[in-house]
């Protein structure tokens, strides 16, 4: 059984928008809501968290109507307030897997998210995380933020929430859906065209 954290209360200042990336429509709707969809399809997923802040107002108020926990963090930055939470007993057990995920992967679906948790379930290390080949990016126009040995991370990670430091795999994902992540205004553009073909 695995929890998954919805990383939502960060600024969006990339986008350059007077808008909360969250809430930002992908084909009509907003892409946290994409997230959330794939997360309630996948077999394995059966807890769902979101961290909002005083940054996503909006996002707080519209994860609200789908079965998951919103939780408010400081905003203070993705490492802090996911460390909060995993810290917290409130929210988290010691030995609960969680998958952290962020909310601008509009195109991610629940096999994926599946077929991920297939493969963190199999190698049996307490931390994963996912990544897509550079080549990937290349092929669709996209620009990614990092590249390190060729691959790209996701921002879906495998990981306990005990607070200890974690034997880590990197698994490589060949789903050009979770190379669609949401940083820019021109991410946002060619995510349309993704969508049209
Ligand atoms: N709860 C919480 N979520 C965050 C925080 N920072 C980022 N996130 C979320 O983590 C995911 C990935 O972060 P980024 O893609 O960098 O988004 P961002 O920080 O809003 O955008 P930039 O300001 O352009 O970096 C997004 O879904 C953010 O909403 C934070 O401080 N707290
Ligand atoms: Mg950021």
């Amino acid at each position: 059984m695995t929890t998954a954290l919805i990383m939502a209360g960060g600024k969006g200042t990339r986008m350059d928008l007077d808008y909360e990336k969250p809430m930002i429509k992908v084909n009509g709707r907003p892409m946290i809501s994409y997230v959330i969809e794939a997360l309630i399809e996948s077999e394995f997923i059966d807890k769902i968290l979101v961290a909002v802040s005083d940054n996503t107002p909006y996002t707080s108020e519209y994860a609200k109507k789908f079965p998951v926990r919103v939780i408010h963090t400081d905003g203070e930055g993705y490492i802090e307030d996911l460390a909060s939470i995993l810290s917290n007993r409130k929210y988290v057990e010691e030995d609960e897997v969680i998958m952290t995920i962020v909310a601008d992967l509009p195109f991610i679906t629940g096999e994926q998210i599946d077929d991920v948790l297939d493969n963190y379930y199999k190698r049996g290390k307490p931390a994963m995380c996912v990544s897509v080949p550079a080549s990937l990016f290349k092929k669709y126009r996209i620009t990614p933020t990092l590249v390190y040995k060729g691959l790209v991370p996701t921002g879906v990670n495998l990981l306990l929430a005990n607070n200890e430091e974690q034997d880590q795999s990197i698994y490589e994902s060949h789903n050009v859906e979770l190379a669609f992540n949401i940083n820019t205004l021109n991410d946002l553009n060619l995510s349309e065209h993704y969508i049209k073909k």
